[in-house]
């Protein structure tokens, strides 16, 4: 299965190896920054690559949460084949009456606002070396050796089977991140959960099926947050290339900044934040699953040169050690090649990983 995007920016000539690291954030708010430093720059402007507003006849998928989890069946039945019709024809719909209320979006942006704030050296205890440590701070993709930086910083906790985030600095009483965090990815876990039954219907498969083929009491659930801070020079830099989440679904809470935008019918459309609505797209595990029914939607983030957007998203995967199969009953042999990839989901992980960056891709292409 191809993950790698065939659209994605090529890059300039390696930059020095001699860079001094430092995060988008600190380089955003830097007096007098009027242009990028050459190691943002990549060589195929995003601009020449336009994305468009969804037309109004094909406009992007929403779902009501409330009718997909209703007690009336012919309201259930309706929400289950809207949802059938978005994953297979975008990939990406937005999520409403989720029941997840807006103080705690709001608490949990804030939160996530908040660590970004704090000075460097604090954030820098986080960085992780390795892709399964359990909490990674960092900036672009992977700094230390990208060729090119992507214009954004991140943070990255694993909050599920264990619940992991960085302990709330001393003095710093007002804001209880570790309450708000535990709290808003428990309610995603529950949301996640439940679409993964509608998604489960939706392929023909029982409810139940998803849940237990791919052991979701032990999945491995991983909440980001990505910080992209004003640039001065939007149409050069990349806050992330084009992408395909190597889960099974990505929940994604954003500000009321776009930013988003997603592959679809050969264009690029822009994925505008309806307030208070999750953003949600289908992954890698789930292609694999639905034997590519669904396919896993390619998407990427760009910049501005206004305001700074954050996006977090809430990724659920398999339990690390699930080989992920095509079901049985949506392969035909006749006509349906099943997709078969024989590595667990950590595998999966380590293998897209070291594939980017072997090959010097954008490495950002690689999603965990
Ligand atoms: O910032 C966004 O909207 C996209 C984030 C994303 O694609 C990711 O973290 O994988």
């Amino acid at each position: 299965m191809d993950t790698v995007s065939p659209v994605a920016p090529s890059h300039q000539e390696a930059s020095s190896p001699h860079i001094k690291i430092t995060s988008a954030k600190t380089l955003a708010e830097s007096t007098n920054l009027a242009s990028i430093p050459s190691h943002y720059a990549f060589t195929t402007p995003t601009s020449g690559d336009q994305a468009v507003h969804p037309d109004h006849d094909d406009s992007i998928p929403v779902i009501d949460f409330s009718l997909l989890s209703s007690s009336n069946p012919d309201q259930r039945c309706k929400a289950v084949s809207d949802l059938a019709k978005a994953c297979e024809d975008w990939g990406i719909f937005m999520l409403i009456n989720h029941g997840v209320p807006e103080s705690q979006m709001k608490a949990t942006v804030d939160a996530l606002m908040g660590f970004f704030d704090l000075t460097e050296e604090e954030k820098n205890e986080f960085q992780g070396k390795n892709l399964l440590d359990p909490i990674i701070y960092g900036t672009s993709f992977r700094a230390s050796v990208d060729k090119v930086f992507l214009w954004r910083d991140f943070l990255k906790m694993m909050v599920y089977p264990k619940f992991h985030c960085p302990p709330e600095p001393e003095g710093m009483s007002t804001v209880c991140c570790t309450e708000v965090l535990a709290e808003y990815t428990g309610k995603l876990r529950k949301l996640a959960r439940e679409l993964l039954k509608g998604v489960s219907e939706s392929l023909g498969l029982g409810p139940g099926y998803i849940d237990e083929a791919m052991n979701i009491d032990s999945s491995l659930q991983i909440l980001a947050a990505n910080l992209y801070p004003p640039c001065p020079q939007p149409e050069l830099a990349v806050g992330l290339p084009s992408h395909s989440d190597i889960g099974l679904l990505t929940i994604l809470m954003q500000n009321d900044i776009s930013g988003l935008q997603v592959h679809h019918g050969g264009k690029w459309v822009k994925v505008d934040p309806i307030p208070n609505a999750f953003v949600v797209n289908t992954a890698d595990q789930l292609e694999i699953m639905s034997n590519e029914k669904y396919k896993s939607a390619l998407h990427r983030a760009v910049v501005n040169n206004k305001t700074t957007r954050i996006s977090i998203p809430f990724s659920t995967g398999p339990s690390l050690d699930t080989v992920v199969v095509p079901a049985e009953q949506l392969v035909d042999g006749k006509h349906n090649q099943a997709t078969d990839i024989s590595m667990n989901y950590k595998e999966y992980m380590e293998f897209k990983q070291s594939t980017v960056l072997h090959k010097g891709l954008c490495p950002n292409q690689v999603k965990i």
